[in-house]
């Protein structure tokens, strides 16, 4: 070949080696510019950026006047964090790994937003935005193969998901229709499940709910939208009473396990309760605002409530940093009001954080962004932090029944957690016990119990 073509040929290709190199010098020199100037930047680990405390005082959002006061600013860093996200990206296709992870539930393709234990233990329900609901056989979290039900919904997504306490039907919140639906669950004959589809509910909610919940009772519903509108239904779709918040806007409500109250909470610095009535007969009789057992003391917004089995203790965490426990086994129809008994801090940004509660309540394991932390409500310190559990948000989170497990939905994985931090809650209480006057049988059984939870944290490599 002739070498003229190709001088001419190479001139521009050096040109443009240049003016790229020169690009890249610029876009590199103005994003150590904006890391510098704006510190927090691509330090949110939802691919948000991160968020100091006070910046987060607007109803817990994104600060509107932050996002338009330089748009360039903004696209900057839409830039950094869409970087970021890659990187995370990468990092998530290596997988997350923890001594404490037991197992991952693999198998939906999009995010997966709620998850419910059927009564009897023996399913796990989760919904997704990708349009399905799947329910996993729970035998055995540490097997790897799992058999599992997938559902679709129809035209719509679900975005929360609940049994009904006979494990005989799956309630689920269509997202853009705005309503309930209810797909029964049968038998089948090689001993797992089918679902069929069977009928929603009228649409009662103008805007996103935050909160469906079904009594363990059976008897009743309740669904509850962001603003101050909380619905009560029967099993048919039938509307037994609304009820007014008077939260300002409503982050959370949930029916606690014992299936008498609803437990709500918001805007303001309390969560409140309400105590739903039947008469003898099963008929529904009222909702009553019980203001004895309102869960207050905080300074800021209350995101979210959990509650231990029998709903003797109650757990708040809010926009304040702090998650606080109550005793609520109390005469509060005698004007006994709650017994506050334990606050402890959470560090961890976001602009929501979700509580768990574990059922003997001697553990708090709070979620905000990606992050967790679980607590000891004996001493109320942090007993350890779980960092990028995942991409993107932590969408729930709760203990199985036997507090074994913390189960913490993100991303399209749902995972599973050994409660490490029960453990060594546990050992401390026993230790606690043996030390006031105990039959012989007890000391033994507490003594037998130590024992074991020595054992297994030491085969889990944690200090005890
Ligand atoms: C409440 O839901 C509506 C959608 O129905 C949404 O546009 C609005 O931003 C939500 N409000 C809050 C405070 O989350
Ligand atoms: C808080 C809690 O439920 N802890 C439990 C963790 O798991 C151990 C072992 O099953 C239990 O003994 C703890 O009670």
């Amino acid at each position: 070949m002739d070498s003229a073509p190709n001088k001419v040929s190479l001139g521009p290709t050096v040109l443009l080696t240049i003016f790229v190199g020169l690009g890249v010098a610029v876009f590199v020199f103005f994003i150590k510019w904006i890391k510098r100037e704006s510190p927090r930047v691509g330090s949110g680990k939802d691919g948000k950026p991160g968020k100091s405390k006070s910046s987060g005082e607007l109803s817990g959002k994104h600060s509107k006047k932050e996002q338009t006061s330089s748009a360039k600013t903004a696209s900057l860093k839409k830039k950094l964090t869409e970087r970021e996200n890659r990187r995370n990206n990468r990092a998530s296709e290596k997988g997350f790994r923890h001594p404490w992870l037991l197992a991952s539930l693999k198998g939906h393709t999009g995010r997966v937003l709620d998850m419910d234990f059927a009564a009897n233990g023996k399913y796990l329900a989760s919904c997704g935005d990708d349009r399905t609901i799947f329910v996993w056989d729970t035998k055995d979290f540490s097997q790897k193969d799992r058999r599992s039900l997938r559902i679709n919904v129809e035209y719509d997504h679900a975005t929360h998901v609940k049994w009904s306490p006979d494990c005989k039907a799956v309630i689920a919140h269509r997202f853009n229709d705005n309503c309930i639906e209810i797909f029964k669950i049968e038998k089948k004959k090689d001993g797992w499940i089918s679902a069929n589809k069977a009928f929603t509910f009228p649409k009662a909610h103008d805007t996103d709910i935050v909160g469906m919940g079904i009594a363990t009772n059976g008897k009743f519903i309740m669904t509850c939208s962001n603003k101050t509108d909380l619905v009560l239904w029967d099993l048919k779709g039938e509307k037994l009473a609304t009820v007014d918040t008077f939260l300002m806007s409503t982050t959370c409500a949930k029916i606690s396990p014992c299936g008498r109250f609803v437990v709500a909470s918001g805007f303001t610095p309390e969560a409140k309760t309400w105590e739903v009535i039947f008469d003898k007969s099963g008929e529904f009789k009222e909702v009553k605002s019980v203001v004895e057992l309102t869960l207050g003391g905080h300074t800021s917004g209350v995101y979210d409530v959990a509650f231990d089995v029998d709903s003797s203790h109650m757990a708040t965490v809010s926009k304040d940093g702090t998650w606080r426990l109550f005793d609520t086994n109390v005469n509060y129809k005698q004007g006994q009001g709650v017994r506050f008994e334990k606050t402890g801090k959470y560090e961890l940004d976001g602009s929501n954080a979700l509580i768990a509660l574990s059922p003997n309540s001697e553990v708090i394991a709070i979620a905000a962004a990606n992050d967790l932390q679980f607590f000891s409500t004996f001493t109320g310190e942090l007993d350890c932090t779980i960092e990028n559990v995942a991409e993107g948000s932590i969408t729930a989170l709760f203990f199985d029944a036997s507090g074994k497990y913390l189960l913490v939905s993100a991303d399209k994985q749902i995972k599973i957690f050994h409660n490490v931090t029960g453990y060594r809650c546990s050992i401390v209480t026993a230790k606690e016990k043996l030390k006031e006057h105990q039959t012989s049988a007890t000391k033994d059984r507490l003594l037998q119990l130590i024992k074991e939870s020595e054992t297994f944290l030491k085969n889990m490599g944690e200090i005890y």
